[in-house]
């Protein structure tokens, strides 16, 4: 992409209204736009993240064997009325009248519809388990919406639900939830913990929030630190082993959030060096709510025993989203973003220091369709900006790789390759530079 025919529009100063780094460094980056309150829209720099970030999730939910599929936004007020969530729910749900008077709703998940389209077709055990997912906009109408894209009130989730014959076979779909979970936010570079948690107006007596450390988050949190050094599980994890001596290792490590913080046992287990009381942002949540909707919807199978049976669910929750947020709080400096490369909206920002200039022009046009064909996104700088406005631009959006070509390297034959993570400036000749990014 070409920065003079890109739409990237950044600011110089930092927007008022932003209270968290994430937030000001979205807006500066010309990432989001505030439509109204917790509502965004999504400009191509921001966009390409958050379809990276949706990208990770999908393929890590395949791994695990849940199938996508997509689900509405607007849903039928009588389809919560049968759950009995439509009254629970409250003000957080925003209420919509079509115009022959049918009562909608904007779904804030999707619980009852998912078990709706289960129970219309699944009739037997014969086709459990089944884990069906999507990731689509959802709208909660938040008191307080704030943080830019952490507490939006209309947000990106990924929502699976899980349906099995009994509660053991649930438990196996939730630790196969787990394990996704675990190796797709290490995918995004990210710490998530699993912390055990509250079930809230989700349901159920069995839930895990996946938490990323900061100390702009909105939940406290109570952690053996020790947790912060597993690692996440391999590629090729089986996903039809038994997957509980991999999770022991995690939830045997004391973390929890402050709503079901045991003081006594925190005490008790952890070693007072080990002890850490900090802030989290949570990115998921899984709940197991065993027959909650099922029963209450009629949702049941015929077991191998030819008795029906309510069925036994979970429902599984990614804040996509909020991930563009929260990698940007984990990971920046004072200049601005610094992508993980697996989420990078371009691999590499190609600087060309002195346009009009031939030689650099020609250069910068040679590596700029060089790494195009073999793959690596780029976004070219060939605007003709001062080069200190340039190289803070780059800084600001984070791009991984900084490709600096100007007359003065070229006559020496080197090109300047600057990794934004590190910092590290390396001179190098252009094709030592196209093989290390294309490696
Ligand atoms: N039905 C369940 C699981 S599918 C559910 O809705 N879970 S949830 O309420 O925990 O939401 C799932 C994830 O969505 C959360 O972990 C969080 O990362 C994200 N999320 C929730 N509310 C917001 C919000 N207002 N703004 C941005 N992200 C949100």
């Amino acid at each position: 992409m070409r920065l003079s025919r890109y739409f990237l529009p950044t600011l110089k100063e930092n927007p008022a209204e932003a209270q968290i780094v994430s937030h000001r460094l979205m807006l500066r980056a010309g990432m989001i736009r505030q439509e109204a309150a917790g509502i965004y829209a999504w400009l191509p720099l921001g966009f390409q993240v958050l379809q990276n970030i949706e990208q990770i999730v999908r393929e890590e939910m395949d791994r695990a064997g849940a199938l996508e599929l997509l689900m509405p936004t607007l849903q039928l007020a009588d389809l919560w009325r049968e759950s009995g969530r439509y009254d629970a729910y409250g003000p957080e749900m925003l209420r919509i009248k079509d115009r022959h008077d049918r009562e909608l709703l904007y779904g804030p998940t999707n619980e009852e519809m998912i078990t709706e389209i289960f129970r219309s077709y699944v009739k037997s055990y014969k086709t459990l388990p089944l884990n069906l997912y999507h990731t689509q906009w959802k709208f909660r109408d938040e008191q307080r919406p704030r943080f830019g894209v952490m507490r939006g009130r209309e947000f990106l989730m990924k929502d699976a639900y899980s349906f099995d014959i009994d509660e053991a076979a649930a438990r196996r779909s939730y630790n196969r939830m787990f394990v996704a979970y675990l190796r797709m936010f290490a995918r995004m570079g990210l710490k998530a913990i699993p912390m055990r948690a509250e079930t809230g107006p989700i349901g159920g007596d069995l839930s895990h929030e996946f938490i990323i450390l900061a100390e702009t988050g909105e939940s406290g949190v109570f952690i053996n630190k020790d947790v912060l050094d597993l690692p996440p599980p391999p590629a090729d994890v089986d996903y039809d082993s038994d997957l509980t001596s991999l999770i022991a290792k995690w939830t045997d490590l004391y973390a929890a959030t402050e709503d079901v913080h045991d003081a006594a046992r925190f005490e008790a287990e952890v070693p007072e060096d080990k002890r850490v009381n900090t802030r989290g942002i949570e990115v998921g949540q899984v709940f197991y709510f065993g027959t909650k909707y099922s029963d209450a919807m009629k949702a049941s199978v015929m077991g191998p025993d030819g008795v029906d049976s309510a069925i036994h669910g979970g429902s599984y929750g990614v804040g996509v989203s909020r991930l563009v947020g929260g990698i940007i709080e984990a990971s920046h400096d004072e200049n601005g973003i610094i992508w993980p490369e697996s989420v990078a909206p371009f691999k590499v920002g190609l600087i060309n220091m002195k346009p009009a200039d031939a030689d650099t022009d020609k250069a910068c046009e040679d590596f700029y369709a060089k790494l195009k064909n073999a793959g690596v996104t780029v976004l070219y700088d060939d605007t003709d900006e001062r080069a200190g406005a340039k190289f803070a631009n780059m800084d600001l959006i984070g791009l991984p790789w900084q490709l600096v070509i100007g007359p003065r390297g070229l006559k020496t034959g080197v090109v300047e390759l600057k990794n934004r993570a590190s910092g590290e400036r390396v001179e190098l000749s252009p094709d030592a530079a196209l093989q290390k990014l294309t490696a």
